[in-house]
């Protein structure tokens, strides 16, 4: 462990910058071992600041080294300046002047990743949050918004694409035969949004006429080698400017607007002004390589990065305890924008699904943290689904509370109030109750309490006035960090059923309609609908109007009816989660008590009756006979027995397999259209039930089944089939399973993205030996640990396995720890999320809970950066 720990940084501290800059000026000699970065900054003292004596200090980092510094073109001597822990100090300054400073950084030894660094053969930087520190000395906060001009100088032969933000405005030879490029952004920006590109790049290019008719050059930079790959991203592109001008009245602002792809990024984009930078994994696609999954991520990512360029760029975050202002309204932005594009049911479903599995943990862990947090050692620890999913369920929220259009004339006013300016959460509610009237002063307690509230509702009718009384009552659990919560304004639409699955009209405080969003915003609250003749079932919580956890005594009859009637798509689905939720923890328990496992199951009458109506969407039938997954079960359980609910969920998978063979086989083959590849909604949704069905047909065992998958495997003209194909057998141990992966590594070792599936799959296995076999696939030549891709395959695929992750030996847990150490010096934020499955050691069952936290004080007897730090230390306080 460090002799003095990392310091935590509190909101409650927040001052503005006693300084600003009103210019950049930079220039890069790039060069791989050292790069010469020199920086004018035109400086003077923030008259809102209010001090006219302090010190200058500005950001840096260890591995900047200063090599001059200069103030108003007057070198300053050593005794005027200092440097300590990576703050360069400079006591007396002028009220305004030019600070040239002069630093050498190495790109190539940069295994962070952040700042500026290489990947393959280019240059590329990334800044966010506080990366721009790691290329110069800066004010490094987004409330410092400076104009860039930027010079990079390299060997053309080389580096024949030299990017940065804006526009280039000069191009020319140095004195010493190099190229130099200029490129000037006239939009003021933070240092996060600062980006460089340089290396010997293809370019696919386009354009796009916006609605005032202005012509914007698009341009997407991949190596060129995946140039065939970036047709999908440079329509998804152009769809989204489209979509944001129609939906929000946002329009481009620049002449030019480029992305590039590189292979070793942190995460997964990187909104840049202008430049936009991103993983390869979520920019190229072709039918060939790529899944269905990921050709939806693809539009939403670029289309979230480019939203960004108001939401996040235009106005932007005044700190990053404010990081949600421009996460959460992008997302669910991005959200709307990939509903709008496809199904807003299916959708909402999948993003539901994903928040209540994976948010909720959070939410319910040791980083528990409030969607505006209060405080952080690291920031980069704090791009969580708590900040971007939890923050897009709260402006979801406001539309819902405000209507579509008292909606839109908020954003409106927000962006026009606050264009080029660093703002606040609380900023942009008040802005959203300008425009409405609408009170929201209770409601932003969303953005300052942690945790889940759970929402308790009872009912009763009465028959003599036909008022039924709906009583909601809300907690949001207290913790040790938080010990009193306070009820929260919670949004809830519902609808009322009769018994026979018909809509029923209600009238609640004088409104007469088939719905109604209810307004809880105290502990306890009753609502009367009248106009009823016999007890509804009510559809509670519709579309997921706010991310709570709802208990309503639904017998399992009232859920076969609202998943067979509800006229609320998304209650459908939720209704047939409950019923597979009560009987998997049926299940569950019988394992935990080593009982053998038994259940007559009512999923089978749904199952048949929602297989009987041809009406529905196949993307929604697919998504309703999916079972909840291992890691939902998880969040649901305490403690958590994995084996047991691994057990659980195969023996009703198995059970509704052969209870409904016949229908499954039928439901293959039905939908198993062949034909070009198309990323249509259609065809995605045919693609994802044939393949739903296939993977319970295969639990019957039956030999056909067997087949069927094998030659999917061997004769698809598309990843999603191919790919769906070699999972099912490999999770269903198909005699053939092992010559497929085999195969299929053959078949496509020379294209990295469908490697790195094969690393996940390869890495899911469960098997007894399964730490070994991890251990051999970070041996294989596939596999490469600078690469974040890959280490996020191997070692997330391994924590899907059962018997290796989560062997009762703790091998499992002790082979993660090893690669936390070791990445925790080569790439801290990589290593810092990777902790994320063990920080959940209070929820598993002893033996296992045991083992987790050994190997987390093991780590924390290391000497740690700041990202793994933190983590751990809050995860074992
Ligand atoms: N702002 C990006 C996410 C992002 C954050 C940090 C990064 O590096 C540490 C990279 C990207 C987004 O929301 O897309
Ligand atoms: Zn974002």
């Amino acid at each position: 462990m460090k002799e003095s720990q990392p310091s935590t940084i509190y909101l409650k501290d927040y001052k503005v910058p006693p300084f600003l800059i009103d210019k950049t000026e930079l220039t890069f000699d790039l060069d791989e071992t050292t790069t010469v970065v020199t920086s004018r900054l035109h400086m003077r003292r923030n008259p809102a600041s209010g001090k006219s004596t302090e010190p200058l200090v500005l950001d840096g980092g260890e591995d900047v080294k200063l090599i001059g510094l200069a103030m108003d073109d007057y070198a300053l001597p050593p005794e005027e300046y200092r440097i300590s822990e990576g703050k360069l100090i400079i006591t007396a300054t002028a009220d305004e002047f030019v600070l040239t400073c002069e630093t050498l950084i190495e790109p190539q030894n940069n295994t962070r990743l952040e700042g500026l660094y290489r990947s393959s053969s280019m240059f590329c930087t990334q800044c966010e949050a506080e990366g721009f520190r790691h290329i110069t000395y800066y004010l490094d906060r987004p409330d410092v918004m400076s104009v860039f001009t930027t010079t990079i100088i390299a060997d053309e032969a080389r580096y024949p694409v030299m990017l940065s933000n804006g526009n280039q405005v000069e191009k020319g030879k140095t004195e010493e035969g190099k190229t130099f490029v200029v490129w000037h952004d006239p939009f003021p920006k933070p240092a996060y949004l600062f980006a460089l590109v340089a290396g010997d790049l293809a370019v696919k290019n386009d354009s796009f006429v916006t609605q005032s008719e202005r012509e914007v050059t698009l341009q997407i930079f991949t190596e060129p080698h995946n140039l065939d790959k970036v047709d999908y991203a440079m329509e998804a592109l152009k769809r989204s400017m489209r979509w944001d001008e129609e939906a929000y009245g946002r329009e481009y602002d620049l002449d030019i607007f480029m992305i590039v792809a590189v292979d070793d990024f942190n995460m997964g984009a990187m909104e840049n002004k202008g430049l936009n930078i991103f993983n390869s994994s979520c920019l190229l696609a072709s039918p060939e390589t790529t899944t269905d999954d990921s050709y939806l991520r693809v539009e939403a990512i670029v289309a979230h990065e480019y939203f960004h360029n108001w939401s996040g760029n235009r106005v932007t975050c005044r700190d990053w305890f404010q990081l949600s202002l421009k996460e959460g309204f992008t997302v669910f932005r991005d959200q709307t924008f990939s509903a709008d594009m496809h199904s807003e049911i299916v959708k909402r479903v999948e993003d539901v699904s994903f928040l209540r599995t994976a948010q909720f943990a959070e939410d319910a862990g040791p980083m528990s943290h409030p969607v505006r947090p209060a405080s952080f050692i690291e920031i980069s620890n704090f791009y969580t689904l708590t900040i971007y999913e939890k923050g897009a369920e709260i402006v979801r929220m406001v539309h819902t509370l405000l209507g579509a259009e008292k909606f839109r004339a908020g954003s409106d006013l927000y962006f026009d109030r606050h264009d080029g300016q660093a703002v606040t959460c609380d900023d942009f509610i008040t802005a959203m109750q300008d425009s409405s009237g609408v009170d929201l002063t209770l409601f932003k307690r969303w953005y300052s309490q942690a945790g889940t509230p759970v929402v308790t509702a009872t009912d009763e009718f009465d028959s003599a006035s036909g008022t039924y009384r709906l009583t909601m009552k809300q907690q949001t659990p207290a913790t040790k960090n938080q010990p009193t919560t306070l009820p929260l304004h919670i949004p809830v639409r519902v609808g009322l059923l009769d018994t026979s699955g018909k809509v029923l009209t209600s009238a609640l405080s004088g409104s007469t309609s088939e719905e109604h969003v209810l307004h809880l915003n105290s502990s306890e609250q009753t609502f009367e609908f009248t106009g009823l003749t016999s007890k509804p079932v009510p559809s509670l919580l519709r579309g997921f109007s706010a991310p709570v956890k709802l208990h309503y005594d639904y017998s399992t009859s009232d859920l076969l009816l609202l998943m067979s009637s509800d006229t609320d798509g998304f209650n459908r689905w939720s209704a047939a989660q409950q019923i597979a939720v009560n009987e998997l923890t049926m299940l569950i328990n019988q394992s935990i008590a080593g009982e053998s496992l038994s259940l007559e199951s009512q999923l089978v009458k749904g199952f048949k009756a929602l297989l009987s109506d041809e009406s529905l969407d196949p993307a929604m039938v697919a998504l309703i006979l999916t079972l909840p997954s291992q890691a939902y079960l998880s969040e649901l359980a305490n403690p958590i027995h994995p084996a047991a609910i691994k057990e659980a969920r195969q023996y009703l998978k198995t059970l509704l397999a052969n209870a409904l063979s016949g229908e499954f086989e039928l439901l293959y083959n039905k939908h198993n259209i062949q034909g070009e590849y198309q990323a249509t909604a259609e065809d995605i949704a045919h693609r994802s039930l044939k393949n739903t069905a296939l993977s319970y047909w295969v639990e019957t065992n039956s030999d056909q089944a067997h087949q069927a998958t094998f030659e999917q495997f061997r004769t698809a003209n598309n990843m999603t089939d191919q790919f769906s194909a070699l999972s099912i057998a490999v999770h269903s141990n198909n005699a053939k399973a092992t010559d497929m992966l085999a195969a299929f590594y053959e078949q496509w070792k020379a294209e990295p993205l469908v490697v790195n599936k094969w690393l996940m799959l390869s890495a899911s296995q469960d098997s007894s030996d399964a730490v070994a076999s991890v251990k051999a696939l970070m041996e294989h030549t596939a596999f490469d640990l600078k690469n974040p891709n890959k280490v996020r395959s191997v070692l997330g695929g391994f924590g899907q396995s059962i018997s290796g992750f989560h062997n009762e030996d703790g091998s499992g847990y002790h082979f993660l720890a090893d690669q936390i150490i070791l990445l925790n010096s080569r790439n801290p934020q990589i290593a810092s999320r990777l902790c994320t499955p063990l920080t959940r050691w209070k929820k598993m069952e002893a033996k296992r809970s045991e083992k987790m936290k050994a190997e987390l004080e093991r780590i924390l007897a290391q000497d740690l950066s700041k990202d793994v730090y933190e983590v751990v230390s809050k995860s074992l306080a």
